[in-house]
């Protein structure tokens, strides 16, 4: 069934459209890429995509799912990679999309706070705080896409976490729509504030299970000064963990990225993104990407980050290294990181492990981990990068060359096994940045404690005892009683 051609629900349907300003997507075309994650792994139907143009427009929209108890998806930019913002095949669901409401509402650069609605593209808030003199932190590859609304939802991390924390440390206050579709103003602009429990902090990384965000207020930062971009080759993941100790000696909080890719994902990158160009001369087991944001100026940036890449190179931590003297160069360098995902996926099929553990068990269990999958799937292909100075690793793996695809991905179950059993033996977490989506929903609560599942859903039932928001993502649907 395409959206919109459940007979039952044409009458409701236009009920819906008369009651909020927004738009409605019923036409197969225009909703197809509202169906579809970036992934191309989910792909479901809905009763219709809704785009209000304003929170009580989204509230009313609610409200009109809530009498016809409808699920709802909220999506922002769909971006995510874990299948939290497409719908399920039933098609009884209605996507409710913030991409109308991408207003700025207002900078204070006092304060050093900006007001955004749920739809504002991410990159269009770091332009903002840009032109107001000011720096909107978060960052990742998917920038020129993904909404502040989205972000918030997954409490997304990115680039320079290092230094700035993930979405939940870049957030004051938030405007959300509960699931009864009642409007809850905490867009507050304050660093202080013990009045009770903190909702903001419940319905960031809810992934639209709560609630739907329709507006934020964000912390902005000074400028730095100066920035300073290099990649450097390194032997061994152990190496990368001690040139990121005598990093944040010499550089302290400086240090604004250090991120590690393999050589593995280098060459996905030089070989699938058309203009990409290895720096150095040889190739080298590992890479750091490593960035630096200085407060003081140009000189002292140029002195500090020197004297930590002399010294690296003089120990045998790193064994080359270029550092980018122009914008575009430090562009250069991180076209080779940034763009890892995108040559993953033009590479086709591949699990994704998007996993954390302390940073110095970093290199024990990249280690140990390959050995195991190595063994059990041989030829598999280790795609392994991310976030080192956070402990985020992304352990992703691809098909050995030459193998099926699909027959690969039906190994799904088994080769999650390995690695999550190794993050577990770590006390590390099954998602560091991404979510759980529907991906790894079922493997949380298989994973965490009663104890803390009972918690997380009696969260749920009181926030939204209908089950009605992104039912399935984050806690798996429970079984129904079989009426006799
Ligand atoms: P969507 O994909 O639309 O939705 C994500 C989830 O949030 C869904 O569960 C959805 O229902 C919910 N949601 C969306 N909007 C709202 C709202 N207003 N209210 C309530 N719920 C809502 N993630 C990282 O953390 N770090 C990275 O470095 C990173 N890099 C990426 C690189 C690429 C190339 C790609 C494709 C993705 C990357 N991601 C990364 C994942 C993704 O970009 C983030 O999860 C992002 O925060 C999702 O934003 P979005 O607007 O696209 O949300
Ligand atoms: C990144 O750090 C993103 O580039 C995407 O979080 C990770 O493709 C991935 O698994
Ligand atoms: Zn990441």
């Amino acid at each position: 069934m395409a959206a919109g051609t459940a007979t039952n629900m044409a009458p409701r349907l236009s009920e819906l459209a008369a009651s909020f300003s927004g738009r409605l997507l019923t036409d197969p075309q225009d909703t197809a890429p509202f169906l579809q994650d970036w992934r191309k792994r989910w792909i479901g139907r809905a009763l219709a995509i809704a785009q209000p143009d304003s929170t009580q427009d989204l509230a009313a929209v609610v409200r009109w799912c809530v009498a016809h108890q409808v699920p709802m998806v909220p999506q922002g930019g769909n971006t995510g990679l874990v299948g939290g913002s497409v719908p399920d095949d039933s098609g009884r669901a209605l996507v409710i999309s913030t991409q109308r409401m991408r207003k700025i509402r207002s900078i204070d650069p006092i304060n050093n706070t900006l007001v955004a609605e749920a739809g504002c593209v991410l990159e269009t808030i770091q332009r903002q705080a840009d032109a107001a003199d000011r720096l909107f932190p978060l960052s990742l590859a998917a920038e020129g896409s993904c909404t502040i609304g989205g972000n918030l939802s997954t409490n997304a991390g990115g680039v320079q976490v290092l230094r700035y924390g993930n979405t939940r440390d870049l957030c004051l206050g938030l405007e959300v729509v509960t699931a009864q579709g009642e409007v809850w103003d905490g867009l507050r602009g304050l660093r202080k504030d013990n009045t009770g429990y903190d909702l903001r902090n419940l319905f960031i990384g809810a992934e639209g299970t709560l609630g739907i965000i329709t507006a934020a207020s964000l912390k902005l930062f000074p400028k730095p000064a100066a920035q300073m971009t290099a990649i450097a080759a390194l032997p061994s993941v152990t190496s990368a963990l001690q040139l990121l100790a005598l990093a944040q000696k010499h550089l302290g909080p400086s240090l604004t990225a250090f991120e590690l890719f393999s050589c593995t994902c280098l060459e996905l990158v030089l070989e699938f993104i058309p203009g990409a160009q290895d720096p150095l001369s040889e190739r080298s087991p590992q890479y750091v990407l490593l960035e630096t944001s200085d407060a003081e100026s140009e000189s002292h940036a140029v002195a500090s980050f020197e004297r930590l890449m002399e010294q690296a190179l003089e120990s045998g931590l790193i064994t080359d290294a270029a550092i980018a003297s122009s914008y575009a160069q430090s562009q250069a360098l991180w076209t080779l990181r940034e763009n890892i995902t995108e040559a993953q996926a033009r590479d086709g099929k591949n699990l994704k492990h998007d996993i954390s553990v302390p940073i110095s068990s970093i290199d024990v269990f990249v280690e140990h981990t390959s050995a195991a999958l190595e063994s059990q799937f041989p030829g598999i292909r280790m795609v392994v990068f991310g976030h080192l100075g956070d402990g985020n690793l992304h352990y992703n793996v691809a098909p050995p060359r030459g193998v099926n695809p699909e027959v690969f991905m039906n190994q799904e179950a088994a080769v999650n096994a390995v690695v999550y059993d190794a993050v577990e033996q770590h006390r590390g977490s099954i998602s560091a940045e991404h979510g759980l989506g529907l991906l790894k929903a079922q493997e949380n609560v298989e994973r965490k404690s009663a104890v803390e599942i009972a918690l997380m859903r009696s969260i749920k039932q009181a926030l939204d005892p209908l089950g009605l928001m992104n039912p399935g993502r984050v806690l798996p649907l429970l079984p129904q009683p079989v009426l006799l």
